[in-house]
């Protein structure tokens, strides 16, 4: 269960903020088998083999790649790969770059900017939508490289450029060298959906509504893992933790502690106050304590 921010606070009955920064995502990846490869800049017809055309980039086979033309000259940089998201415009949240993974990744992408647009993807205005660079270490360059967009976006089509490209490897360097050629072996996308979490809320072991339950002893929870020290995940999945006879439980007493996110947070000069909510589901202290009911610690 997770409280955003601004959700707390509306119950809390206080003014907030009507944005709430650094929203996280939850994210879900489109079918290569609605997508299509509007259009690449270049084509090696004939120096890779079967490998060369775009559509390699959509094939599920990290195995065979997109190659621009270097056969009898070298087509030069920039380069690009545009390919139709879906029909309708998606809400486009990251980009992933599966490199070459022959000839240690030669032509996979160096600097980038990723475009996008919404309509037809041959005729439509396309806008920059990210920037960056990836790394030229020879030792991953196999890896997977992803685009994340600060906010989705949405679109129809996405446009990869390769503003540079690195090259396989040169002697012992463990840096590639620079390259003139483009590959792309998979071009995958996900869609993104606002997680209705806030990520600057901490995460960690929450302990709330503490209830003694005076009718039971000890003895009546030693088969039960709320009734000794011990971490254990329960069958949805929760994990949960107990612990007993500490400083914070007192003698012969245990407290239960589910890991959780929920957090509220209101608002401090200078940024939020984050405070754990009394809705803990679950947690609870038994053992020989005393009659009572407690609130937050
Ligand atoms: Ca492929």
């Amino acid at each position: 269960m997770a409280v955003s921010a601004a959700a707390a606070l509306a119950v809390a009955g206080l003014a907030f903020p009507q944005t709430v920064a650094n929203a996280a995502y939850e994210y879900t990846p489109i079918s290569q088998d609605q997508m299509s490869v509007v259009e690449v800049d270049s084509v090696e017809l004939t120096g890779e083999g079967t490998n060369g055309p775009g559509e390699l980039a959509l094939d599920g086979n990290i195995d065979t790649y997109w190659h621009t033309k270097w056969q009898g000259g070298i087509d030069p940089l920039p380069h690009h790969i545009t390919v139709k998201l879906a029909d309708e415009a998606v809400s486009l949240g990251r980009v992933h770059l599966t490199p070459r993974q022959s000839s240690n990744g030669s032509g996979r992408v160096h600097e980038y900017e990723l475009h996008t647009a919404v309509g037809d993807c041959e005729t439509a205005t396309y806008a920059k939508v990210a920037e960056g660079s990836f790394p030229g270490e020879v030792a991953t360059y196999s890896e997977v490289r992803t685009i994340t967009l600060d906010e989705p976006v949405d679109a129809t089509c996405a446009k990869v450029v390769y503003l540079s490209s690195w090259g396989g490897a040169k002697g012992s360097d463990p840096i590639s060298p620079v390259e003139q050629v483009a590959t792309l072996a998979e071009f995958n996308a996900d869609t993104a959906t606002d997680s209705g979490v806030d990520p600057t809320d901490p995460v960690g072991w929450a302990f709330n509504n503490l209830t003694y339950l005076p009718f039971m002893t000890r003895a009546q929870w030693a088969n039960n893992p709320l009734g000794y020290t011990g971490t254990w995940t329960a069958t949805d999945g929760s994990r949960w933790r107990t612990e007993c006879d500490t400083a914070l439980t007192g003698k012969n007493t245990c407290r239960t502690f589910r890991w959780t996110t929920v957090y509220n947070a209101s608002p401090k000069p200078g940024g939020w106050l984050h405070v754990r909510p009394g809705e803990q589901v679950g947690v609870q202290q038994h053992g020989d304590a005393p009659t009572q009911l407690i609130g937050h610690r």
